[in-house]
């Protein structure tokens, strides 16, 4: 019996131990290129094994769900700070730097914020008022440590162009910001609160299908706009939500240059590639459940990651730093059969670590 099941955990050791002894890690490999990061839960930062594995390949972190705002104020006057507190103490203890994410979204946001006491929507300067408040709060606890800040979230709608009353493409998505204001005034307002909160931070506007042209070319017109009028916006995060299929390295290299045009700092913030054709953040999306993963999808997905880190090394210059999001597969957000990420459900490099490491 025991024989059995010393085994599998000789195995187990032996591929740990090879892994622990390889040279370089990916934050050393791309030193010269980028930060590599990674999103992290609370098992990710208090598990040895899974925390030893974030320190010794990562110099940038964020954290998954628990800095956003229904995570750290989910009523009026009310915070909770637990979670982010212990990601923001492990990033201060280990060295590691941490992008604040997310300010203000659609989702996970603290409804309560967009409503008066009969449940009516508020006015937009009460909203500004609660939302200036929250961003105030939130980036006067991290500023010691949060180098850069989420500021908005997918903002921008997906779909065709859709013609206002004047025939302009209407970009915004129709959130609770979005009907409470008409106009993207609540955008602005947010980054302006986060400059004033924390001059030093860099302030980015991160969204997801950014290689969509469509999709991109909204994201450039308003950023474009914006930063013309004063707004104080510092990057475009690139989610990166990607499959094996898509985008397109031309797509993905026509964004980048676009964004590179209009910022100084770009960051791929979210990057999985899955093994189906979904992509994109939107939380409707099959987890591929029980699916076997096939040689073909695994030599494609990693044609797709050696494709975009080469295009990423390219633009090193406006490219800063480069986040998966998740640490392994068993962590991801799309489930474990997506196949995702390259290190696998028992925390081990795939072979796709590799390629993505020893690019040269
Ligand atoms: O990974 C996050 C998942 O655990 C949450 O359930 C989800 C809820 O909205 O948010 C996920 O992260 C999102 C990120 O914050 C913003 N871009 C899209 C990501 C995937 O939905």
């Amino acid at each position: 019996m025991k024989r059995f099941l010393l085994l599998p955990l000789c195995a187990l050791c032996l591929a740990a131990g090879a892994y622990a002894q390889e040279a370089q890690s990916l934050k050393d490999a791309y030193k010269d290129y980028f930060m590599i990061g990674v999103a992290v839960n609370q098992r990710n930062i208090s598990d040895s094994l899974q925390s030893a594995l974030v320190k010794r390949e990562f110099n940038s972190m964020t954290a998954e769900n628990d800095m956003k705002p229904a995570s750290v104020h989910p009523a009026a006057g009310r915070w909770t700070w637990e979670r982010a507190d212990r990601i923001a103490d492990f990033c201060r203890q280990n060295g590691i730097k941490l992008r604040g994410h997310t300010l203000m979204w659609h989702n996970q946001m603290c409804d309560w914020m967009f409503y008066d006491a009969e449940h009516h929507f508020v006015s937009k300067d009460t909203l500004f008022q609660r939302m200036r408040d929250h961003i105030h709060t939130v980036v006067n606890r991290y500023k010691d440590i949060v180098y850069c800040w989420d500021v908005f979230n997918e903002c921008i709608a997906d779909g065709p162009r859709r013609p206002d009353a004047n025939g302009r493409d209407q970009p915004l998505r129709e959130s609770k910001f979005y009907q409470i204001c008409g106009n993207d005034e609540f955008i602005r307002k947010a980054f302006e609160y986060a400059r004033e909160a924390d001059p030093h931070a860099l302030l980015f506007y991160n969204d997801y299908n950014e290689c969509d042209p469509v999709k991109c070319d909204r994201i450039y017109t308003m950023i474009k706009t914006m930063k013309a009028a004063g707004v104080p916006i510092d990057g475009i995060g690139m989610q990166g939500h990607y499959n094996i299929y898509g985008p397109s390295p031309e797509d993905i290299e026509a964004a980048v240059s676009k964004y590179a045009e209009v910022v100084d700092h770009i960051h791929v913030t979210e990057l999985d590639i899955r093994v189906n054709r979904e992509m994109g953040g939107q939380l409707q999306f099959s987890h591929n459940e029980g699916a076997t993963v096939t040689d073909e999808q695994k030599h494609k997905q990693e044609a797709q990651y050696a494709a975009l880190f080469r295009i990423m090394r390219r633009h090193a210059d406006k490219v800063n730093c480069v986040t998966f999001w998740n640490l392994s597969d068993r962590d991801s957000w799309l489930g474990a059969d997506n196949y995702p990420l390259p290190f696998d459900r028992n925390y081990q490099p795939k072979p796709l670590y590799r390629v993505i490491r020893d690019f040269e």
